[in-house]
């Protein structure tokens, strides 16, 4: 490959957790996994605040500490996806239960303006019923994240950093996205006291 062809993408990560790890609670282990994500991409590197979030689905479990972070990846999705779940293993993060309690989430939210693997498979997950949500995962990766409009949890960080990004299927920005949230989960979140 020559140097002209290396090619960076902006992409979006969604940190999430909300059980105590080996390093220690949700918002510690956040913040080594962010000095982790730092280290291996190297690259400039835009992280939101931290916020205290009520878990998803309601009464499923304890509040979620969550953040976000923009930076630019040499490499393909498979290759980001692939780090984020080696961070995920370094702080003990088991890969069995969906909905359950967890200590590290590391989401790919966007790659660049990316849709994958088919724009038809994008829909199906993204216009899938809140019933069938809780039953049915997608198996591989699909981008963007099917969820991001309707997540207050992602948005939120989302408007601290980059509240003109645009989403790559529906075009809406950011603050459109926020703005469509019922006033409920907008007001559920707050930030971390100290940050
Ligand atoms: N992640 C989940 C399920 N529920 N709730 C909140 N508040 N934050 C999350 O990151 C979250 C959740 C599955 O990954
Ligand atoms: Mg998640
Ligand atoms: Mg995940």
């Amino acid at each position: 490959m020559q140097i002209s062809e290396f090619k960076l993408s902006k992409v979006l990560v969604a940190l999430g957790g909300n059980l105590t790890s080996e390093v220690g609670p949700p918002l510690t282990t956040l913040k080594f996994a962010l000095a982790t994500i730092r280290m291996r991409t190297a690259r400039l590197l835009n992280a939101s605040r931290f916020f205290i979030t009520p878990c998803f689905p309601a009464g499923m479990g304890p509040d979620y500490i969550n953040a976000v972070v923009m930076f630019d990846f040499g490499g393909n999705p498979e290759d980001l996806l692939k780090l984020l779940h080696e961070i995920e293993a370094l702080f003990g993060r088991r890969r069995d239960s969906r909905w359950g309690g967890r200590v590290l989430d590391l989401d790919l939210l966007a790659f660049g303006t990316q849709i994958f693997p088919s724009l038809e498979e994008y829909a199906k997950w993204h216009n899938l019923p809140m019933s069938d949500q809780l039953k049915q995962a997608p198996i591989e990766m699909i981008l963007p994240h099917p969820r991001i409009q309707n997540r207050a949890f992602v948005l939120k960080p989302l408007m601290d950093i980059n509240p003109h990004w645009e989403h790559p299927v529906s075009g809406l920005t950011v603050t459109e996205m926020y703005a469509n949230l019922s006033e409920g989960d907008r007001e559920g979140i707050s930030t971390v006291a100290e940050q």
